[in-house]
């Protein structure tokens, strides 16, 4: 019975590290496109890094066809976009003043973040 729990607890850590404890990658990029990978979980990378004032072109590939990497929203820029499998979809992002702006499916499993610097 002690083993069972232990397993289970050891089951929920590990869920819990996947979705929110992993480092995410951080991508930096000055040319205004960044594209990045939807699968097992994350986006690749989920950390971008963008100049301020500027456009940029964000273009997610989504490999993960489960519903829950159906939708990408950036809540604080009212931007939202559907996301079809095996397809490159690109989101314009318009120049923005220097921040942090999150972006996550509707279930907030997938995360990350988008450093106006
Ligand atoms: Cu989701």
């Amino acid at each position: 019975m002690l083993f069972i729990n232990v397993i289970g607890i050891g089951l929920m850590v590990l869920i819990a590290w996947w979705f929110w404890w992993r480092t995410p990658t951080v991508h930096s990029s000055q040319e205004g496109k960044v594209q990045i990978r939807v699968a097992n979980g994350s986006y690749t990378p989920a950390h971008i890094r963008v100049p301020a004032h500027q456009p940029v072109t964000l273009t997610f590939v989504r490999d993960d066809a489960s519903p829950c990497a159906d939708r990408v929203l950036f809540p604080d820029l009212d931007i939202q976009s559907n996301l079809a499998v095996q397809q490159a979809t690109s989101i314009e992002i318009p120049p923005l003043t220097p921040g942090e702006y999150t972006f996550h499916c509707q279930m907030q499993m997938y995360r990350g973040i988008l450093s106006v610097e």
